[in-house]
């Protein structure tokens, strides 16, 4: 406030970047080394993103720590090092505030800011965002570094409020450790979040109960420390692995091959596929080319993944509920996990299949479904997000005449490289909807994004213009790519957050470039290269 007028303070800046997740820290980093006054606005406390708010019990990221870090600085890649070959939580964290640190980011951050809304003003050419401090902030652009999946979402089940333990939610875990010791728990959703929660919690729990809706396809993580050899081998090579990242459709080094399932006969796919069981993460995905375009190839890969369940679960009744069923594998973000399944041998944890036995309410006293009520201290939900779209339409954001995003994407997210919004000038989004967020590394995505967006600035700075927009032509060519490769992907089959199934009344379809994130970045560097055409300018 203006102590004199009582009026908001307006605060007059170059950049606003929202959000200090990776894609928000490395936008700010990048605007201010351009000579620009950069803010960077968070509702956090600090940075991190996503992995400041996500501290429950066994959270890890299922990337590799070498793919899932920063390319952009060797001096950073060279000081920092990784203890295990997928870093939990903890680690990713303070890998955030080393670069944080580093880089003195903190000087360009309000923490514990929402911002209320975004507002383009046509006259000024500039983005006015209020905060709900009432403080005003207006800048000629603003990126939007909000995250694909920073919107929780509890579950649509009667008498949340009702119940008299504790709840806990895996998006927004409390800082403080929390004592499973004797309780008994309750956790609903066996997506990535609850299974990590599930294999950590079931041995510490006094009962655990799972509720598990749709069973996810889990692959063996096979972490590992990471011995001081291969890190100075990593270090050594960092220039060239990143190098290959890019050049990779999943943005990161794990290796891809051209070779379709039925290439091979039948003894040697079944090698192939032991093996790639043997390695653990995402190796299937890399050892036949066509696993998300053919449905035959996939049958026999979901057949071996339900027979490795039998091999590991002791209850028949239980193994045969825990594996997933009609729809493909890797449909649905495969999970990976450390023992997992074994954990269901564990004689304190229960799996209850709400695909049989649905939950009806939370009561007071638990979680009661069909068959009866279960009686619980706590309750976990590891109920998902509304990923790509939600940060966005979660506030106002308002473009051109007044129109607002959530008018804009009423019938589905529609962008233009997944980068910027027609009616929307000057805004920019890092892994927005559209783009390859959620299928490729999202830092190598990130970084992709802040850079280009930095040499469209660059470029407008050169030719004396103020303002850019996509063009309505321009959005529709890449939508109509997004779509026509979507049509031919069988991730589309199944009921999952990467279509918007997950939240109700939210538009349904794949809102995700499946081309690889090389595909992706060739078409990002074409549109740089040809000038611009599909880009109006003022
Ligand atoms: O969320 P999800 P997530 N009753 O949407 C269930 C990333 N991530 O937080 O499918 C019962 O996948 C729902 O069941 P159903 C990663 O990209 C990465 O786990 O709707 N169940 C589902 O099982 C991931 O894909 C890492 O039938 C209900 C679950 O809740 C993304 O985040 C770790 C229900 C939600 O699963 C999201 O994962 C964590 C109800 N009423 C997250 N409502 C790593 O890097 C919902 N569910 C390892």
């Amino acid at each position: 406030m203006n102590a004199k007028t009582g009026n908001p303070a307006t605060r007059h800046v170059d950049i606003i970047v929202v959000g200090a997740g990776f894609g928000g820290m490395y936008a700010v980093y990048r605007f201010r080394e351009m000579g620009k006054n950069v803010l960077g606005i968070e509702a956090g406390g600090d940075v991190g993103g996503v992995w400041y708010w996500n501290r429950y019990p066994g959270a890890r990221c299922d990337l590799m720590s070498v793919d899932y870090s920063y390319g952009f600085s060797d001096e950073i890649q060279q000081e920092w090092s990784w203890s295990e070959q997928f870093a939990a939580q903890p680690e990713i964290l303070a890998y955030a505030n080393f670069v944080a640190d580093k880089l003195k980011l903190r000087d360009n951050y309000l923490f514990d800011t929402r911002v209320e809304s975004a507002v383009w003003d046509d006259k000024a050419k500039l983005w006015r965002a209020t905060l709900e401090s009432g403080e005003i902030v207006e800048a000629p652009y603003c990126i939007m570094a909000t995250g694909p999946l920073s919107v929780p979402k509890d579950p649509e089940i009667e008498g949340i409020g009702k119940f008299r333990g504790q709840i806990f939610r895996a998006q927004k875990w409390p800082h403080e450790k929390v004592d499973f010791t004797g309780k008994r728990v309750g956790v609903i959703g066996t997506g990535s979040s609850g299974i990590q929660i599930v294999q950590e919690v079931g041995r510490q729990a006094g009962e655990l109960y799972v509720y598990q809706r749709t069973p996810s396809w889990s692959l063996p993580m096979r972490n590992h420390a990471i011995s001081d050899e291969y890190q100075a081998e990593m270090k050594a090579n960092y220039p060239g692995m990143r190098a290959a990242m890019r050049l990779n459709p999943t943005g990161g080094t794990r290796p891809v091959t051209s070779r379709p399932f039925f290439s091979l006969p039948p003894e040697q796919r079944l090698q192939t596929m032991e093996q790639a069981w043997i390695n653990g993460g995402h190796t299937f995905l890399g050892s036949f080319s066509d696993l998300l375009v053919n449905q035959a190839a996939n049958d026999q890969v979901a057949e071996f993944v339900r027979g490795k369940i039998d091999e590991v679960v002791d209850d028949p009744v239980t193994a045969e509920a825990l594996k997933p069923r009609g729809y493909p594998v890797f449909a649905r973000r495969p999970c990976l996990d450390t023992e997992y399944y074994e954990t269901y041998n564990l004689p304190n944890v229960h799996l209850k299949d709400c695909l049989k036995d649905p939950i009806v309410e939370i009561t007071e006293n638990g979680i009661r479904t069909e068959a009866g009520e279960v009686e619980l201290d706590m309750i976990i939900f590891a109920t998902g997000y509304d990923a790509l779209t939600g940060a966005l339409m979660a506030f106002r954001v308002e473009g051109r005449d007044g129109r607002s995003i959530n008018d804009k994407w009423q019938g589905g997210a529609q962008s233009y490289l997944g980068l910027m919004v027609e009616g929307f000038p000057n805004m920019f989004l890092t892994c927005g909807p559209n783009g390859p967020a959620a299928l490729a590394n999202i830092i190598t995505i990130s970084e992709h994004d802040v850079d280009w967006i930095a040499d469209l600035i660059t470029h407008m700075e050169d030719n004396d213009q103020r303002v850019v927009e996509a063009t309505e032509a321009g959005e529709a060519r890449w939508m109509d790519v997004v779509v026509n490769l979507a049509a031919m992907s069988l991730v589309r089959k199944a009921k999952t957050w990467w279509v918007g199934a997950n939240v109700e009344g939210k538009s349904q379809g794949l809102t995700m470039f499946i081309g690889g994130f090389n595909k992706y970045a060739e078409a990002c560097a074409a549109a740089k290269t040809g000038g611009y055409p599909e880009l109006a300018f003022e």
